[in-house]
């Protein structure tokens, strides 16, 4: 890890708000460089506004900044994505084939390519969904993850580059939270059973996702990163597990904390893309090839974000 520089772009989101500061852990404070387009509503040592549609202005950075990794977070989610398609596939794709391009030519040690379960689509076994499965995703940001992990392992074949990626759930956390996902709801209702003991979910009850506790996140992505090569067999990107939930199985498990707390039900247009999504994931070839194992639960995640947020 000596001399290895680290940019972040979509450092503001949930997962690079908290991914930040684990880099800067390992790294340094002073070797990882967090951007996003907007400035971050918390100080973080080393921030810079950077736009990565602009990829001269992205190719000039890693050059300048001498970076070797870079952790692509940048990227629209299912929900939001659906609102201009041609901007999102610009956003999520394009963007990341000129960052392939500039990490081959550049000779960038690593890069990590978050991609989704939102790649996975109707006609895909909706319980333990294997890593090679059928991929019909229903939305743009599904599409364009999909792509992306072709051309990963695409640049990773033909020109050695180190790409990695995992395929994130929907991911629970209580620092920031989540904007135009439609796996948001799970974040979301720990924020409104704290203000106000109630919460109107967007999903019908009955709809159960793959979800993932921000610690086992974190986990997930570092191991991923700092495994040997060797031992990595896809570089487009790992199905990896931490539980399932639907909105009542939650509010269940909230209600016995706070008694009072009450769920009701409103569906929108996010039901139809919950719907396109699989229910479990089968993990197995990440837990082969670099030991991957999650650490939360439902029951022991609610328990911490309580603790964390509320009591
Ligand atoms: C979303 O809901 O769009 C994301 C995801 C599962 O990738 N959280």
């Amino acid at each position: 890890m000596e001399g290895d520089r680290i940019l972040l772009t979509g450092a503001n989101g949930q997962i690079g708000t908290e991914l930040t500061i684990e880099l800067q852990k390992i790294y340094g404070e002073d070797n990882v460089i967090a951007t996003d387009i907007r400035e971050p509503s918390e100080r973080i040592s080393r921030f810079e506004i950077l736009d990565i549609l602009d990829s001269s202005k992205l190719d000039a950075f890693i050059a300048e900044n001498k970076i070797s990794q870079v952790y692509h977070l940048a990227a629209l989610l299912s929900s939001k994505g659906e609102e201009n398609p041609a901007f999102t596939w610009k956003l999520n794709f394009d963007a990341y084939i000129k960052l392939l391009e500039i990490g081959r030519d550049r000779q960038l040690k690593k890069i990590f390519f978050p991609s989704t379960i939102g790649i996975y689509g109707p006609t895909t076994p909706k319980r333990d969904t294997p890593q090679n499965s059928s991929f019909e995703p229903a939305t743009v940001y599904g599409i364009s993850k999909f792509t992306g992990e072709l051309w990963s392992d695409y640049f990773n074949k033909r020109y050695g580059l180190d790409v990695r990626g995992l395929r994130y759930p929907g991911v629970i956390s209580h620092k920031v939270r989540p904007a135009g996902g439609t796996t948001d709801f799970a974040v979301e209702i720990f924020f409104d059973a704290r203000e106000k003991s109630s919460y109107n979910c967007y999903l019908k009850a009955g709809t159960r996702l793959p979800m993932m506790y921000m610690p086992d996140v974190m986990k997930a992505t570092l191991e991923l990163m700092h495994a040997d090569r060797s031992s990595i067999s896809t570089s487009m990107a790992y199905n990896i597990h931490g539980f399932s939930l639907s909105p009542e199985e939650l509010a269940a498990e909230i209600k016995s904390y706070l008694p009072d707390f009450e769920i009701s039900y409103n569906p929108d247009h996010r039901q139809a893309i919950a719907d396109s999504w699989t229910e479990s994931i089968d993990d197995s070839l990440a837990r082969r090839d670099w030991s991957w194992n999650a650490e939360y639960d439902m029951t022991s995640m609610v328990k911490d974000m309580i603790e964390q947020m509320i009591k």
